[in-house]
């Protein structure tokens, strides 16, 4: 049984599909979309990651978003031989105290009719706002609850990544509600029922000296202010998902419990999607939780790219049985890849 069937016409996005926000910026890469219905019709919204356009030989620019810089964003500038700075991980730039990124992402609606060919936006949807966002947002979640849609993304600035929380109700008027969870903390995705009359959420902060980078769960009266945090979910040494674990999308619902589809990845960074099956009164409890993958990267544009070896969801459309799943693939492009929920329970 073949558990995961990928788009023929995978990846059903990559950079140069997408305009550049400004002309003197370029598309690196786009990845980890939300997913949600709108209208009739399926939204992605993409994280699009952007670099200059023309870069220098002997420096790297790290851009930062800064209103009183020409164009809106400023550049940093580190010499390639600055005994200072690593640039190990192509993401990263550490230089003395501070981390940059090497690209700035914003978020970008796309459209599609049948979920597998999508209309890009020609201009960005949602950019970070104020210090906290100044190197961008990232990962978006998208979780509806009654008319309302819920972003959670990756807030990103030097004070560290945090969760932020947008509203909207039509996708063209945005309600920003600030950080709802601090620095260090991502992969943060709703419920899409209120639990015991609360909000209700998966998040991933990252213990330093004790515990690691593990999955919780928090609830909420106004799903501003987190509290009820509950550890659900660890790394587990020799397996796929030893070195780190983070939340995928909206629980979803079943008979069996809320089945979460989450990322996991070893120490060589390789991430693979795997399934929790959590308890429907109690969702801080797992009740089951896959042994081994359910997806690994296995295709070109899965194990090359920006940062290869990597598929990450945090996007997925319910119909029936059938889950629409978006992933990010090698860090660089969209794909996709139809589950079945009742295959994935009979492998819990
Ligand atoms: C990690 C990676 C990067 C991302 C930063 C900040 O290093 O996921 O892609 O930009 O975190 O969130």
């Amino acid at each position: 049984m073949n558990l995961i069937r990928r788009f023929e016409n995978n990846p059903v996005i990559s950079p140069i599909d997408v305009l550049p926000s400004s002309p003197e910026l370029k598309v690196e890469c786009v990845l980890n979309p939300g997913a949600f219905e709108f209208n009739g019709r399926i939204g992605l919204l993409l994280r699009v990651c952007e670099t200059l356009a023309e870069q220098k030989q002997d420096v790297v620019t790290a851009l930062v978003a800064d209103k009183n810089s020409e164009n809106g964003i400023r550049k940093v500038e580190i010499s390639k031989d600055d005994p200072l700075a690593d640039f190990s991980d192509p993401r990263l730039v550490f230089y003395g105290d501070i981390t940059y990124l090497t690209t700035i992402s914003h978020l970008r609606l796309a459209w599609s009719d049948n979920g597998e060919v999508f209309k890009i936006d020609s201009t960005p949807s949602i950019c970070g706002q104020g210090d906290l966002e100044n190197f961008g947002i990232e990962d978006c979640r998208v979780t509806k609850i009654d008319e309302t849609y819920y972003l959670t993304y990756s807030a990103v600035s030097a004070s560290g990544v945090g969760v932020g929380l947008i509203t909207t109700k039509d996708w063209q008027n945005y309600k920003p509600m600030g950080m709802i969870l601090p620095p260090h903390n991502k992969d943060s995705t709703l419920f899409e029922e209120k639990i015991d009359g609360r909000f209700a959420c998966l998040h991933r902060p990252v213990g330093v000296e004790l515990g690691g980078p593990y999955i919780w769960y928090a609830s909420s009266p106004d799903c501003v202010n987190w509290g009820s945090h509950k550890c659900v979910a660890k790394t587990r040494k020799g397996m796929w998902d030893s070195a780190r674990v983070g939340a995928g999308a909206a629980p979803i619902k079943t008979d069996k419990g809320w089945l979460e589809i989450y990322h996991g990845a070893d120490e060589k960074h390789r991430y693979g999607l795997g399934a929790l099956l959590l308890d429907f009164e109690l969702p801080w409890k797992v009740i089951a939780r896959s042994e081994k993958p359910i997806m690994t990267p296995d295709e070109d544009y899965e194990k090359k790219g920006f940062f290869g070896n990597v598929v990450f969801t945090n996007g997925h459309v319910r119909k029936g049985d059938e889950l629409l799943v978006y992933y990010g693939a090698g860090d660089s492009v969209v794909a996709g890849a139809r589950m079945s929920i009742n295959e994935i329970l009979a492998t819990l």
